[in-house]
């Protein structure tokens, strides 16, 4: 009984506008269903977020349900699982139940929520609803929804528990598939904690993108982004490609199957003269290019520049030495030195600089209580809301109310 696990392809994506990205993402996959044609796994699981969008383009789409083709003429089914990316926020088909009516073998459980009636707990339901059983073994699949992370908290706590009920109950090999994070792996929009896990013999999931691999007690992996999709992901040095999990035995084996991925590296160069910049980032890129082999690199390349250099002249060098030398370079521009200036720095080691309340305090220059509300007043109208929308807006008037009070 074999398994083939991946997560987070964000298949669709562009960073930085930059079409190498958004080919080498769909190539990513392609290697990796080549894999899938290697090993002939029982079935294949995907924890959410195969495309980047609830509504991905056409040539994304047509791509991916190729590849669906070409797995399922294997006859081996496919598990997706819904990911934030790929769940729209309004009430409508997503564009993995449209995929999985249209071909065979191809499974996306989803949940919707029907009105209670008696309020009696629904929970057991929303289990049944999303488990499926394959080739004999038990697959459940957490139902992803956009919720506020409060609402997502108090559903996990009173949903995860029945999930062992029906594993006991079912006997047999059981696999359970989520897309969250969960403390203490990232602790930040955690939604459960390790120990809330099921006690299924595998555990797939999504959602992290940086890769981790849990050998028991709880067997249960994060692939992490099959290709690095910003400066961050490219520091992580992990293996990229599928999962292969074996749970013939007891315990599962679990096997990392790397596949050929573009070099990402980030480079950090100081500006304070305009005159040599052309050389300085031309003498760094080729070096870079050099040590990239093959396949030119991606250069996620961190300028800090001086008080007199303007980033205009930095861009246009950039832009001249990326043509000349045929390399993707992506800047990312950081004043240094004029602080009283009112400019600030974020720095991506900075585990804070996740925190989107911090740096919405920090680059919008609000107060901490407005950004807290305002990512709340997000939350809300992605899931349509209104009444809390009314409340939040509400809640703000009042505050910068208060605010101007001050000046007056
Ligand atoms: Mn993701």
């Amino acid at each position: 009984l074999q398994i083939i696990h991946m997560s987070d392809l964000h298949i669709g994506a562009k960073p930085h506008n930059e079409p190498t990205i958004y080919n080498d993402i769909i190539e990513a996959f392609s290697n990796s269903v080549e894999i899938i044609k290697q090993e002939k796994p029982d079935l294949v699981v995907i924890a959410g977020d195969i495309f980047h969008t609830p509504k991905p383009d056409n040539d994304s789409l047509r791509f991916v349900m190729a590849k669906f083709k070409e797995i399922a003429s294997f006859d081996i089914p496919i598990i997706l699982a819904h990911g934030e990316h790929d769940t729209p926020g309004r009430r409508e088909s997503t564009i993995l139940q449209v995929i999985s009516s249209a071909l065979d073998k191809v499974y996306a459980p989803y949940y919707e929520s029907k009105p209670s009636s008696s309020g009696e707990p629904v929970y057991g339901n929303i289990v049944k609803d999303t488990w499926m059983k394959v080739r004999g073994l038990n697959i459940f699949v957490y139902p992803f929804k956009k919720m506020s992370q409060e609402k997502r908290k108090s559903f996990s706590k009173q949903l995860l528990p029945y999930y062992n009920k029906f594993i006991k109950r079912e006997g047999g090999k059981s696999i359970f598939v989520g897309h969250f994070s969960i403390d203490p792996i990232f602790v930040y929009d955690a939604i459960a904690t390790e120990d809330d896990l099921p006690d299924a013999n595998y555990i797939a999931l999504g959602h992290v993108h940086k890769r981790h691999i849990i050998r028991g007690p709880k067997y249960f992996v994060y692939p992490g982004s099959l290709y690095p999709l910003d400066i961050r992901e490219a520091e992580y040095k992990n293996k990229r490609g599928p999962i292969l999990v074996d749970l013939s035995s007891d315990e599962p084996s679990i096997e990392e199957i790397g596949i050929p991925i573009r070099s990402n590296v980030i480079g950090d160069l100081e500006i304070n003269d305009e005159r040599q910049i052309d050389k300085k980032i031309k003498g760094f890129v080729e070096v870079k290019k050099v040590q990239a082999g093959h396949k030119k690199p991606i250069i996620y390349l961190r300028i800090r520049m001086g008080k007199n250099v303007y980033s205009r002249v930095v861009l246009q060098s950039i832009e001249r030495v990326g043509k000349e030398t045929d390399v993707v370079i992506i800047p990312i521009l950081e004043r240094v030195g004029i602080k009283e200036e009112g400019t600030y720095r974020i720095s991506s080691s900075d585990r804070n600089s996740l925190d989107p309340v911090f740096v919405m305090v920090n680059s919008l220059k609000i107060k901490e209580e407005v950004a807290k509300l305002l990512i709340e007043l997000r939350d809300a109208s992605l899931n349509e809301n209104d009444e809390k929308v009314d409340e939040i807006l509400s809640t703000l008037s009042t505050i910068a109310y208060s605010d101007l009070k001050v000046w007056i």
